[in-house]
């Protein structure tokens, strides 16, 4: 798939040119990085760059207030139409990436009705989670946004940084960072083919992506490396035959989402089987979408083999659509709702640290406080009402979210 990506704010803007600086092999993205603050854009070499908000913020920033951050969107979005067509060539898709907990970043929802209205491309967002060392104010800009931005792009990707962090969150960025690209880096290797030698025997190209992504969706990785002394055999089940590998990996991939939700409750799946083409036999992905057949509520997955002959290892990697519930986005979604309410919030690091779960004097009630550990729910409560907006049903789990 060919991707375009546009990178909002500093979390959007790092990540995309994490893309477009190591844009090699199979993977061929373009990109454009917007940012309200001149001091953040001029951190990137890269050339395509758009300053936002340039008469309203001249350059300094929102200070993490996401209706400026939108007011200033809606002032320039045409003008970043106007950037993208002037350095596109050909593109697949739009995935627009930020924090949706920033001031920038939460203010893609107006960028993306305006993509929608522009290009005939499906447009997605890849939109990272306010994180329990955010500021306050991080969780309230997602609570007023996410909704927006779900209704407004094809699909959307939330990223937990909670649960791919390190230790503490500052000093894990490039290391998250690094692992969301390789995620989505092997989604978008997905029909990309070089030679012969990379066709599998059931292909899968971009539109099989497209088909699939729909409403709140994620990425998982199953890998195991064939390189190392036992190969293929050897390692993880002693004699297990390759289709019981591909389906061990397909589970180790839903239990390593990039975040967490129920996985049962997603409508749509993809998987793309890839490795050395000695360890794809004939079988490939079928394994993989018969498992998954049993194991999430839709009955609709897509599948294929990607052999590819300079890889040491055989990757499964599954994509989940339009996820019904997520107790994680929803204790966030409450939380910055209730904060909200109670009116104001502190940028005074003291009383954060008395926000963050665990905390004896957190003033968050213990079953918020779970929700922001990222715990897994009851599993009760999977019944949802229908959504509204572009792709239908999907939407339910955000229209819960009152
Ligand atoms: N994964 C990841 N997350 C980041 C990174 N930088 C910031 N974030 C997170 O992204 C969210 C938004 O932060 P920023 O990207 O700094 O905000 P912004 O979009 O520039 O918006 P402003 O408030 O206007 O600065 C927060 O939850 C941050 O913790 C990064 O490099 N990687
Ligand atoms: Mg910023």
């Amino acid at each position: 798939m060919k991707p375009f990506i546009v990178g909002v704010g500093r979390a959007g803007c790092r990540l995309t040119d994490l893309f477009l600086k190591e844009a090699t092999g199979r993977v061929h993205a373009e990109g454009l990085l917007v940012d309200t603050e001149a001091s953040e854009l001029a951190y990137f070499s890269h050339r395509n760059r758009f300053l936002l908000g340039k008469n309203l913020l001249d350059g300094n920033g929102t200070g993490k207030n996401v209706d400026l951050g939108r007011e200033a969107m809606e002032a320039d979005s045409y003008a970043i139409v106007e950037n993208i067509d002037r350095v596109k060539s050909s593109m697949d898709a739009i995935f627009v990436i930020s924090g949706i907990g920033g001031g920038t970043g939460g203010a893609v929802d107006v960028l993306i009705e305006e993509l929608q209205k522009s290009y005939v491309e499906p447009i997605y967002s890849i939109g990272i989670l306010p994180s329990q060392e955010d500021p306050e104010r991080a969780l309230m800009n997602f609570a007023q946004q996410f909704k927006g931005i779900v209704s407004h792009a094809n699909a959307v990707f939330p990223v937990d940084n909670d649960s791919l962090k390190r230790v503490n969150l500052r000093g894990s960025y490039s290391s998250i960072n690094n692992e969301i690209a390789r995620h989505f880096r092997n989604l978008f290797e997905v029909g990309e083919y070089r030679s012969r030698e990379e066709l599998g025997e059931n292909v899968i190209g971009s539109s099989d992506i497209v088909n699939t992504l729909t409403g709140v969706s994620s990425i998982g990785i199953g890998s195991l490396d064939v390189s190392e002394s036992g190969g293929l055999f050897g390692r993880r089940d002693g004699g297990a035959d390759k289709p019981g590998v591909v389906v061990s990996l397909t589970e180790e991939a839903t239990r390593k989402m990039l975040h967490d939700f129920d996985v049962k409750t997603a409508q749509k799946a993809l998987v793309a089987v890839s490795g050395p083409r000695r360890y794809l036999d004939f079988l490939g992905s079928i394994p993989a979408r018969l498992w998954l057949e049993k194991h999430i509520e839709g009955c609709e997955v897509r599948g294929g083999d990607m052999p590819s002959p300079r890889k040491r290892l055989t990757e499964v990697t599954l994509v989940l659509s339009g996820i019904r519930k997520s107790d994680r986005i929803r204790h966030l979604y409450h939380l910055g709702k209730m904060l909200k309410k109670k009116g104001g919030y502190s940028e005074d690091v003291t009383e954060i640290a008395h926000a963050v779960p665990g905390h004896p004097d957190s003033r968050f009630p213990e079953e918020v406080q779970r929700g922001l550990r990222g715990h897994k729910g009851t599993g009760q409560d999977h019944q949802g009402e229908r959504g509204e907006g572009r792709g239908g049903g999907h939407h339910l789990m955000v229209s819960r979210m009152e």
